[in-house]
């Protein structure tokens, strides 16, 4: 074949200006469903210029953060591929520079969403200098690709206008389904905390912890804020958590000692696919 370089190599010899505040990509509004069977191949072929493990970096400019996309999953391959269909085109416009790693929880007991929030911020950054880490459910999409996916000044609640909620935010307190804070931001709450086993008060504890260390939760605007969720069961082994009440009154204590300071889990393995990274973790069991 020819060895002339690739025309995008010789423009990038010249230093990339900055990726603009606006993206011009953007569409806006968007159609989102979830009717056809979505195939992991059909995905890859619609998004060639992922790099190995789900990563990318904007060709024409150059991104003012590096985000880190943490998604906390078990069993849902089927709701993974329609995340992968949508999220990698809606971030290639938003002209965000990207890695995406799912955390996968090993075995049988029961799941923590918030523990393994955290090791995804440890586990990105001992691959990339990321400035900004984003922490999606698998199963909510954006509707509106303005919805920009990066940091901002003040801890950021994405998912505002859920469908399941009929698009508004169900309580003023509210952080679930999709949230992004920046490596400072995140450090001074200490990460997440560990301790939540099952569903529900891990982001109202995340919350408090904004709160209690003087910040404030950033929002976009409720039109753009929306999101769809893909329907599903209630899984297994992910059972309500009837300590959550309780739990989320003692945020003010508990903080400073349970978080990324006390984390302790395994690594059994890291896989790099080519629109994600997976690295499945052995996290224990509730006491
Ligand atoms: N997750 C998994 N596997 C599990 C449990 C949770 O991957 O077994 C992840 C996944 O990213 C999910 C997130 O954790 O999106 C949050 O968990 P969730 O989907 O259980 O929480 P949600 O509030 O649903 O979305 C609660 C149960 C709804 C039951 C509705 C029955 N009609």
């Amino acid at each position: 074949g020819s060895t002339r370089p690739e025309s995008n190599q010789l423009v990038s010899e010249k230093p990339l200006p900055p990726c603009p505040e606006v993206p011009p990509a953007l569409v806006g509004r968007l159609l989102i469903e979830f009717g056809s069977t979505m195939t992991m191949e059909r995905v890859q072929r619609e998004n060639p210029d992922v790099k190995e493990g789900g990563k990318y970096i904007p060709s024409d400019c150059r991104a003012k953060q590096r985000v880190a996309i943490i998604i906390p999953f078990r069993h849902r391959d089927h709701h993974l591929k329609y995340w992968l269909y949508y999220l990698h085109p809606i971030l290639r416009r938003q002209r965000i520079s990207f890695g995406i790693y799912i955390i996968s929880q090993n075995g049988e007991d029961t799941f923590n969403r918030a523990k393994l929030l955290n090791i995804g911020f440890l586990e990105a950054l001992k691959e990339e200098p990321y400035d900004c880490f984003i922490f999606s459910d698998v199963d909510l999409v954006p509707m509106d690709d303005r919805n920009l996916y990066h940091c901002y000044d003040q801890p950021r609640h994405f998912a505002i206008a859920m469908d399941k909620f009929g698009f508004r935010l169900p309580y003023a307190g509210y952080f679930g389904g999709v949230s992004g804070l920046s490596k400072t931001q995140f450090l001074k709450i200490n990460g997440f905390p560990n301790e939540y086993w099952g569903w529900g008060g891990e982001d109202d504890d995340i919350y408090n912890r904004i709160t209690l260390n003087g910040m404030k939760v950033s929002r976009p605007d409720i039109r753009i804020g929306r999101y769809r969720m893909i329907k599903h069961e209630r899984d297994k082994h992910n059972e309500a958590n009837p300590q959550r009440f309780t739990k989320i009154q003692n945020t003010k204590m508990t903080m400073k000692r349970d978080g990324i300071n006390s984390l302790q889990y395994h690594v059994i393995n890291v896989a790099k696919h080519p629109l994600y990274t997976n690295i499945t973790v052995d996290i224990g069991k509730p006491p």
